[in-house]
This record gives C-alpha cells, sequence and structure tokens, in this order.
C-alpha cells in the first residue's frame, strides 16, 4: 500500500489556528508530495514517483542494501543504481542520517552500469502550478563530483554541479535554487501526466565512480499568489520569484521584505518544510 500523502491541508488549518499563517484564501486546497516521506518498496512506480536506472527505465527490483536499507537497485550491477530510504544512518565517515532519503548514481566499470543516468520522476497527477524545493549533498567527498539537472518532459530546466568540497553536507545541502536556471524556474505549470525529473550523476568528465548523495525533493501545489502570478506586481522589473522580495512563491506581495523576524510567509514555509521531512517517522514506520 502507498504510504498516506503527507496531509498539508491538516498543516495549513493547524497554522492558521495558531495565528501564523494570517488569512488565506477560503479556496486554498494544496498537496504536497515529498521524497523520503513518500517512500515505498511496494511497487515502482510508487504512486507519482518513479525509481530510475535511466531516463525512462523504472528499476525493477527492491529489498534492503547498503547499510541494510530499502532500496529499489540494480541487482547486477553491484546494486547500482539505487533509490533508498534511510531506516540506517550510512556509516560515518557517511553523512546520510536516519529519515534522508538517498541514491548512488552510476559508476563505469566492467560490473556496474556505464550509460544510465538515474533519476526520480514525479509524474503529475494534478493540473496547477507545483513548487520543486529542496536540495542536495555529496555523502563524502572523495573526489567524484556529480551534475544534476531537473528536468520537465525531457528539457531540462535548470542544471549544476555538486561539487566534491565538503560546502554542503545533510544540514546545508545545495538547494535547487543555485542551479543555472534560477530560482523562478522551479514553479513550474503542469497538467496531469507531465514528469518533473531530477537526474544525478557523476560527472563523467572527472571521475568514473558515482558515490551516494542525499535527497531532499518535495513537490508542493501552490495556489495563485503575487509572488506566481506571472506579473511584475510592483513593477521593478523582477518577475515573481526572480524578484527579490519574494523569499517563497507563497508570498502575496511583490513588494519589500519585513522589516524584521521572519515575515508570515517564512513563518508558514519552514515548519511546512519541517513537517514535510519529519512525516518519514511517524506512525507507518
Ligand atoms: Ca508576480
Ligand atoms: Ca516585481
Ligand atoms: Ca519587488
Amino acid at each position: 500500500m502507498i504510504r498516506d500523502r503527507f496531509n498539508l491541508n491538516k498543516l495549513i488549518t493547524t497554522l492558521a489556528a495558531a495565528g501564523i499563517l494570517g488569512s488565506i484564501p477560503a479556496s486554498a486546497q494544496t498537496a504536497a508530495w515529498n521524497l523520503g516521506a513518500d517512500f515505498s518498496l511496494d511497487s515502482n512506480p510508487n504512486g507519482p514517483w518513479v525509481y530510475n536506472e535511466g531516463p525512462g527505465i523504472p528499476i525493477p527490483t527492491s529489498g534492503p542494501v547498503w547499510a541494510s536499507n530499502p532500496c529499489w537497485f540494480v541487482v547486477s550491477h553491484a546494486s547500482v543504481p539505487a533509490w533508498c530510504i534511510a531506516n540506517n544512518p550510512l556509516p560515518q565517515p557517511d553523512d546520510i542520517p536516519a529519515g534522508a532519503a538517498f541514491m548512488h548514481a552510476t559508476s563505469d566499470s566492467p560490473s556496474t552500469h556505464v550509460r544510465t543516468k538515474a533519476s526520480v520522476d514525479w509524474v503529475s497527477p494534478i493540473a496547477g502550478k507545483i513548487w520543486i524545493v529542496g536540495g542536495l549533498w555529496l555523502s563524502r567527498d572523495l573526489g567524484r563530483p556529480h551534475i544534476w539537472s531537473i528536468q520537465k518532459n525531457g528539457g531540462i530546466l535548470t542544471s549544476a554541479r555538486l561539487e566534491d568540497d565538503s560546502v554542503h553536507d545533510s544540514s546545508t545541502p545545495m538547494s535547487f535554487e543555485l542551479g543555472s536556471g534560477g530560482r523562478q524556474v522551479l514553479v513550474v505549470d503542469v497538467v496531469p501526466g507531465d514528469v518533473i525529473r531530477l537526474e544525478i550523476d557523476r560527472d563523467r568528465a572527472v571521475t568514473r565512480w558515482g558515490y551516494f548523495v542525499g535527497v531532499d525533493l518535495s513537490i508542493i501545489e501552490l495556489w495563485l499568489t503575487a509572488c506566481n502570478d506571472g506579473v511584475d506586481n510592483d513593477g521593478d522589473g523582477g518577475v515573481d520569484m526572480a524578484d527579490p522580495d519574494c523569499l517563497t512563491p507563497f508570498g502575496r506581495t511583490e513588494l519589500g521584505r519585513p522589516v524584521c523576524g521572519l515575515g508570515a510567509e517564512m513563518a508558514f514555509v519552514v515548519p511546512l518544510l519541517a513537517a514535510l521531512r519529519r512525516a518519514r517517522r511517524g506512525p507507518n514506520d
């Protein structure tokens, strides 16, 4: 059975009742998905999620591997590529804490995949606007930088190199906002069947070897606000997330930031993301 989807509407109601959200449109209905919270070995595809060994090639086998964690992995290729959830942290000096989703990219050796680029797909069940939010980190610095991209229906929205430099770790992942497309491309219009793909591969110009990459990935449905309406509402030249005053696409104004504190918008988003990540440690575990 597919794990119950995280109940975002319940969180919104709770936060609104606590006075954190201010006024949310009465019509606001939204949904959210999180790679780790939704992770399951029951089937692949798993709801909207598809764990791929290559583009459009779902991995057919699953079981405990890599510190006995639940993984989809390619049995005949030294258990890589793999998509997993860390019920057990990977032993130090690896940096995959309990509760994190992680993957292992392909490697180029006689026993492992040479050509394929591992990815995870989210196939949209909705028509609307989504926000892709999260980031990545290398589990260890072994001279194996990786290249990641986020794609919509095979077209690259944004891409970057995950450097082998210790800057990003599980406590400070490399935000998807640091990709080539900037922040605004992470707000995407979708119709049912659209494929949002996160592809992660070793940097083939540098290394033959893939490694473990921690993956924090959420997809959040948006309702219409000034920070996702496609309009430069305040005439400063920046539209929506390209306007520095839009901290998130939930922002209700493109005008200046609040003078102090987090502001209502971030006060909403910070607990939302924390709850999405915690959802994994619910009673289903
Ligand atoms: Ca706008
Ligand atoms: Ca603006
Ligand atoms: Ca502005």
